[in-house]
């Protein structure tokens, strides 16, 4: 079989050995979490991979970017004809797949796919030219709410097809949009994992719609009827499984715009603090462009709140009242002394004082996504835990695709008045006070 095609996997690129790897064909990896606060900006090599096939080899010398307009005129352009049409810009940017968290979902009730920890996001500076720019060149009206872009990748995925998904023209043609088309990462040439030689940028949106390896861009007057766009990114409701699924597809919105998250990053669950020690416990937040205004930790599962000190946010611009804070925020908080064995919880709130919800049991859906539940760890009263970022560094571990297995179907769930199985998340105030 020629390279790079369907289910060949043997000219993959070199990773960094420190990434977990959720599944290795296609590459599915995150960072260790406690790395992740480390730096405002995380480095490329420790950036989680999002990939849906074999990763393309392309030659940036070579490579052309297809653009069709409405009228079906096809430009062809090179990536340097592409550099001149248009300003070049940088934007700092954080990417949040909409599988993060996901395993905390599959701890709830089974869930179809790759799992992941709190690692699939990371922030990044992103330089290339505004698509905006671009579809001026070409004559598109950018003014057309109504209208879509579609944007395809090179790689063939397993699923089916080339990588292909939509966003609105609103979004696509809004200068406050912030949409590139990049081809450098932190200042170099984009790596072969994240996209090389150019990839779409979608500040404030799931990173799905953030296509990789871009070969073209179509104007639509509708959503991209794509698998990825129609099918795979879909939010459902909690009473469907994959018995009825058939029956709502048409009816779900594809993902869009980020909802508010935050979570720990250190220390990682199960974590052993000595009791009384002193402890300081760091994490992210972003929202969708949505400035993040405060952040908060709770000791005792959410009977009492205190205030996280941000550390770093995404100020250096002028951002006046547009909502375009494209990066996290990364916050602190110090506990004197840790009240070990208990548990440690953050939510997160933005300007428009959205909040997360409490319990990822409310918004289970069954392909696990979009899991911005409290975030609650739990330190552990033993000394001998090793912690399993560490412990699997460079390691795969077990979170492998998984076969469909639907949640209870609605009639049983309606017997037991819950949607789903009930798993005690929370202890109650009593139990938090006896176990410290
Ligand atoms: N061409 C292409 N683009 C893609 C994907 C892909 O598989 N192929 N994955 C998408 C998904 S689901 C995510 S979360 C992000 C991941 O970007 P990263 O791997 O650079 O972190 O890329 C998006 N763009
Ligand atoms: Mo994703």
């Amino acid at each position: 079989m020629p390279r790079g095609l369907l289910g060949d996997y043997s000219n993959e690129p070199t990773r960094w050995s420190k990434l977990m790897t959720n599944q290795q064909h296609p590459f599915n990896a995150e960072p260790p979490s406690f790395l992740l606060t480390e730096n405002f900006i995380t480095t490329s090599d420790s950036f989680f991979v999002r990939n849906h096939g074999a990763v393309p080899a392309l030659d940036g010398d070579t490579h052309k970017v297809h653009i069709t307009t409405l009228d079906q005129r096809e430009v062809a352009v090179s990536l340097a004809e592409l550099r001149t049409m248009g300003c070049p810009v940088t934007i700092e940017a954080t990417l949040m797949c909409a599988e993060n968290r996901r395993n905390e979902l599959k701890a709830i009730a089974p869930v179809k796919g790759v799992g992941w920890n709190v690692g699939a996001v990371g922030n990044a500076t992103w330089s290339g030219i505004r698509l905006r720019d671009v579809l001026l060149q070409v004559k598109a009206d950018v003014d057309d709410p109504r209208l879509h872009v579609e944007f395809v990748g090179e790689d063939m995925c397993e699923e089916g097809g080339r990588y292909t998904v939509s966003i609105p023209m609103s979004k696509a043609g809004n200068a406050k949009g912030d949409v590139l088309l990049a081809w450098n990462m932190n200042g170099m040439a984009l790596t072969r994992d994240h996209g090389f030689p150019l990839r779409l940028i979608v500040p404030g949106y799931v990173a799905a719609r953030s296509v990789k390896w871009l070969k073209r861009i179509n104007i639509l007057t509708s959503q991209s009827p794509s698998h990825f766009q129609q099918q795979q990114y879909k939010l459902f409701p909690q009473f469907v499984n994959w018995t009825t699924i058939d029956k709502h597809w048409n009816s779900i919105a594809p993902l869009s715009e980020l909802s508010i998250q935050s979570a720990i990053c250190l220390p990682a669950d199960n974590t052993y603090i000595a009791k009384g020690s002193p402890y300081t416990i760091e994490g992210y937040a972003i929202s969708n462009g949505r400035r993040i205004t405060r952040v908060d930790v709770s000791l005792n599962c959410g009977h009492s709140w205190q205030c996280a000190e941000i550390i770093s946010q995404d100020d250096k611009e002028e951002k006046g009242y547009d909502n375009r804070y494209w990066s996290w925020t990364l916050w602190k908080f110090h506990i004197e002394k840790m009240p070990s064995p208990c548990s440690v919880s953050c939510r997160a709130w933005d300007e428009a004082s959205n909040t997360q919800p409490e319990s990822a049991r409310t918004i289970w859906n069954l392909r696990g996504l979009m899991n911005n539940a409290w975030h609650t760890l739990h330190l552990s009263p033993y000394a001998t835990y090793v912690e399993p970022a560490l412990h699997f560094c460079g390691g795969v571990h077990s979170y492998g695709a998984q076969p469909p297995i639907s949640p209870l179907p609605p009639q049983e769930a309606d017997e037991v008045g819950l949607p789903l199985p009930y798993v005690p998340l929370r202890k109650s105030a009593e139990e938090v006070r006896v176990a410290s």
